[in-house]
């Protein structure tokens, strides 16, 4: 299958997080028309925006896909609807958030579709993952993951051996 790579944010911090990620990353998998192609590790991080809320579970994906970035928004938003994601307030706190960070090198404004994400260049906890899989990936009109990461305040996103050993056990 020859498609655009996309990377995915994955984010949670309801219902068991780690759990929430980690069937998120299957059901990544399963999108029609697209693979999982690599995936970070689990992350704990303190929530920005809405302070008092728990901490999140986040990491990031790298799919190969043949949808339309359209077409890829719907189903990861049917993913979030199956786990049970409530749209209350911005920034709320939510069993599943799936959001498209980068879409190829496209650069989209759309209604309820902006690509690249345009938080994604100033948070630490999508920026930390997703250098772990592709430091060297191009954000268009802001630069390299390897040195954006470096103009972040990266306290407060750490990698998760918690989260791991709640996984293996589930
Ligand atoms: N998502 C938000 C707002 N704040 N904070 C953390 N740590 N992780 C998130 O995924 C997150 C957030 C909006 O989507
Ligand atoms: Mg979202
Ligand atoms: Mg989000």
């Amino acid at each position: 299958m020859t498609g655009v790579t996309a990377y995915i944010a994955l984010g949670s911090n309801l219902e068991n997080p780690a759990v929430q990620i980690e069937a998120a990353f299957g059901a990544l998998a399963t999108i029609a028309g697209s693979r999982l192609v690599k995936r970070s590790s689990l992350y704990r991080t303190a929530p920005v925006g809405f302070a008092d809320q728990p901490d999140f579970i986040n990491a990031v994906g790298a799919i190969e896909t043949v949808l339309e970035p359209r077409a890829l928004l719907d189903a990861l938003l049917a993913l979030e609807a199956a786990r049970g994601r409530a749209r209350t307030f911005a920034n709320a706190p939510r069993t599943l958030d799936l959001d498209v960070l980068l879409y190829g090198e496209r650069q989209i404004n759309e209604h309820g579709l902006t690509v690249p994400h345009p938080h994604m260049h100033e948070r630490a906890f999508v920026l930390v993952p997703l250098a772990e899989i592709a430091p060297d990936c191009v954000i268009p009109g802001r630069g390299t993951v390897r040195e954006l990461l470096r103009q972040v305040d990266q306290r407060g996103v750490r990698i998760d051996e918690g989260a791991r050993k709640a996984v293996n056990a589930s």
